[in-house]
């Protein structure tokens, strides 16, 4: 799906601003017809933010079910003639929209983009009235999943997964044009071999019969290397200046359509990157040398934005992981703003990008603290249904981020339950379907402390082995010496039976910033900063690690949990982005690593 853009050809303008918002407490709304008239009692709100923590109100907070907002645009008068399309960078975790009475778009996860063409419903200079409804729920058939209960004092969702579950329109809205003949989607896949690389390209058109697809390659100075006509090829580039961790270097290739004209009738451009991605054995290669990850899992959490997209937050966050040496990240535990994959696609970060399913196992955490007990898998819990919702964000997922260079890892999955027969079979065919939609990279999911090697039955059908472990803080929890003995143990198992690259995408510990002892005890910096040392120190030992990201970049805010004070306190940096001891440790750690 190919992201709004300002060409010779095609003209976008963001609708972000001061929308107008109402709570559907009593949700009414769509039997009332909301979108048919100015909301009532609204209130002004930010797009894009979560609506969460905007306002000093414990009942928007709090809030399961729907939430309108709404707001006027006026479409130039010059864009008569032209295709017209609204589009949502995201609305979490699911919307309908209206422009003035009509329907327009309905659209289910919350981290993935949809629009509509909106060119038979807008008047070219008349003002427009769109409405949307948002609506935070999360179900059994939802990625991610959760369930309701009704209470007295009303309804409360549950949810197995440790963030916040913030809401609202938390990316850019975007009214956009394209002529009514246009591009509708460019695919690439890269290759190299010696100096030469080639990049393989697939456009899409609709309503251009007769008319001809041309394509371009720039180099970074604007140079043309290469060029071709048709809606499919194969462009090769000598002296190729390719894309690699740490040296975003772009191509630039021009899709243009055109027709009897002097002028192309659709122009788009897209940035390209030359490389390739494999497995081989235990390594992972990144234009054929051996590529270590180091870096973080994150959140996109911020205060009073929650999970907003915000420009400052998104370059800030990048200039820290710089500063540390980082040279990666995941997109932990859902599909980013497309800005944040653009930003690390021009600065070489590499990126393991992730579906929002995660919390796919009751088994975490449940007995313990309260939860009650049930089956993952089932007929009542997460079945067959979850599983199209799950293929869907899949596919809409590789769809959206296929053509970004810094993407190298898909994860289909967070921590999902993947030691029993009914996990096996829900996961063999999302990791065939995820391989389907792209053989250009590697697929894999995030395992869970709770099945190791000799439990696990789903990691012979991924291509990495990527490992969720908390040795120090969840198990052993304050010894380090038998925390680093029982992950060193763990790890020969997993080098012992399947021989693929491993990736530590998660260990850490909760630390409270500004919290000191000369002992070495749980929740103080330097607990956090020994805990990552023991953990390294076993990396070091083992080849098969191939990567270690931290949990978690900063501190972010969750649902309420005994063990959870104002939020997760994994961070780094605190919420605000300030270091922790365990920052420098990992300054001086990283900058040593090739
Ligand atoms: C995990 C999860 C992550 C949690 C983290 C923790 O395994 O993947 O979402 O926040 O542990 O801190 O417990």
């Amino acid at each position: 799906m190919l992201r709004p853009q300002d060409t010779v050809s095609r003209e976008r303008r963001s609708l972000n601003g001061l929308w107008q918002f109402s709570l559907d407490a009593e949700g009414v709304g769509r039997t009332e017809g909301w979108w048919n008239r100015p909301l009532a009692s609204a209130r002004e709100i930010p797009v894009p933010a979560s609506y969460n923590d905007i306002f000093a109100d414990a009942k928007v907070r709090d809030h399961v079910g729907d939430v309108w907002y709404q707001t006027q645009f006026r479409v130039p008068s010059r864009w008569a003639g032209e295709r017209i399309v609204l589009r949502f960078d995201s609305a979490t975790h699911r919307a309908v929209a209206w422009v003035d009475g009509t329907q327009i778009v309905e659209h289910e996860g919350g981290y993935t983009p949809f629009e509509a063409d909106v060119t038979d419903v807008v008047e070219p200079g008349a003002e427009n009235r769109v409405t949307v409804v948002v609506n935070n729920v999360l179900t059994w058939q939802s990625i991610p999943p959760g369930y309701v209960e009704e209470t007295p004092e009303g309804r409360r969702q549950f949810y197995f997964h440790d963030f916040f579950n913030y809401a609202g329109l938390h990316r850019t809205v975007w009214l956009y044009t394209t002529p009514t003949s246009y591009v509708s989607d460019v695919t690439v896949v890269t290759g190299l071999s010696g100096s030469t690389g080639t990049v393989n390209y697939r456009v899409e058109t609709v309503g251009a019969e007769g008319s001809e697809v041309r394509v371009a390659l720039r180099d970074a100075e604007g140079a043309e290397v290469a060029r071709a006509t048709g809606s499919s090829g194969e462009l090769s580039v000598e002296d190729v200046h390719p894309w690699r961790p740490g040296e975003g270097y772009l191509y630039d290739l021009t899709v243009e359509l055109w027709g009897t004209g002097e002028a192309p009738i659709d122009v788009y451009s897209l940035g390209v990157g030359v490389r390739t991605v494999q497995v081989d054995g235990a390594r992972f290669l990144i234009n054929g040398e051996p590529f270590y990850f180091r870096g973080f899992g994150k959140h996109e959490d911020s205060v009073v934005r929650g999970k907003g997209y915000d420009n400052a937050y998104m370059v800030h966050d990048f200039v820290l992981m710089e500063w540390l040496g980082a040279n990666s990240f995941r997109t932990s535990h859902y599909p980013y703003a497309e800005e944040v994959l653009d930003y690390a696609d021009r600065h070489g970060i590499v990126v393991i990008d992730e579906t929002p399913a995660v919390g796919l196992n009751t088994g975490i955490g449940g007995g313990i603290f309260g939860g009650k007990p049930m089956k993952t898998f089932s007929e009542e819990t997460v079945n067959a249904a979850t599983q199209d919702v799950h293929r869907q964000a899949i596919r809409e997922l590789v769809a959206r981020d296929k053509n970004h260079p810094s993407v190298v890892i898909w994860s289909i999955a967070n921590e999902p339950e993947s030691d029993t027969p009914e996990s096996r079979a829900y996961f063999e065919p999302l990791a065939a379907e995820a391989r389907r939609l792209d053989p250009s990279r590697p697929v894999g999911f995030v395992n869970v402390m709770l099945a190791p090697a000799d439990k696990d039955v789903v990691s012979d059908l991924f291509d990495v082995l990527m490992l969720n472990r908390y040795y120090g803080w969840y198990v052993n929890s304050g010894d380090l010496a038998n925390a680093e003995r029982a992950l060193e143990a763990e790890l020969q198992a997993w080098v012992k039976k399947h021989g693929k690259p491993i990736i530590f995408t998660e260990y850490g510990a909760d630390t409270i910033a500004g919290l000191h002892s000369v002992t070495p005890i749980p929740w103080t910096e330097e607990y956090q900063a020994d805990l990552l040392e023991m953990t390294h120190r076993v990396f070091d030992r083992v080849d098969a690690v191939v990567g270690e990201q931290i949990w978690a970049f900063a501190d972010f805010a969750t649902g309420f949990a005994i063990f959870r004070v104002d939020g997760n306190k994994k961070g780094v940096f605190t919420r605000d982005r300030r270091p922790k001891a365990a920052a420098h440790l990992l300054r001086r750690r990283w900058q040593r690593l090739p």
